[in-house]
């Protein structure tokens, strides 16, 4: 028995001998059209959970947590998000987080003209305003980490909202370039 090979979808697949091939091709055209559409709804919720995971705290939203990738012994690393408030001023205050001893808040300032880190107390969010935790800006700062943070990893932190209290989110860690260069010594500082 000979079996040719026939193109379809972009796919080499075995021709079926001519007495079975119509069943095989009936099958054929039930099953893709499903398993095309199944394709690209994983393609579609990874794309979103990747580009645009969010969460939201009373009226505030969060989009995007992430964190630096940081080298082997480097002691801290800087992690940003974006911040939306539909409601009434509030402040983050505090965030916990286990992959390092402690947290603060941190923003960054030009000192003569070296642009420096200053640990602050609370990162306003404006009422029907938005704020975005930023290299270059304002940050949390996990300090003294308990292990370096690794390119595609993630891990759980939580935000301490003055009035809408907590809310627990995942930080993705992405390479130690990313956004911008300012924060490249940042562990220099701690
Ligand atoms: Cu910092």
């Amino acid at each position: 028995m000979t079996l040719g090979y026939v193109r379809e979808l972009g796919r080499v697949v075995p021709a079926a001998p001519a007495s079975t091939r119509i069943f095989t091709t009936r099958k054929n055209m039930q099953i893709r059209p499903f398993l095309s559409s199944f394709l690209v709804s994983l393609l579609v919720a990874g794309a979103a959970s990747a580009h645009a995971h969010g969460y939201t705290a009373g009226s505030i939203r969060i989009e995007h947590p992430w964190a630096r990738a940081t080298a082997p012994g480097q002691p801290s690393g800087g992690g940003f998000l974006k911040l939306t408030n539909a409601g009434e001023a509030d402040k983050l205050i505090a965030v916990r987080a286990d992959v390092s001893a402690s947290t603060e808040l941190h923003t960054m300032q030009m000192e003569g003209d070296i642009m420096r880190m200053r640990q602050v107390d609370a990162i306003a969010v404006p009422a029907g305003g938005e704020v975005e935790l930023k290299p270059g800006g304002y940050h949390i700062m996990f300090v003294r980490l308990k292990a370096p943070l690794k390119e595609g990893a993630s891990f759980p932190a939580t935000l301490v909202f003055e009035k809408a209290g907590e809310v627990q989110v995942e930080f993705k860690v992405h390479a130690p370039g990313a956004r911008g260069g300012e924060h490249g010594t940042h562990g220099m500082h701690h």
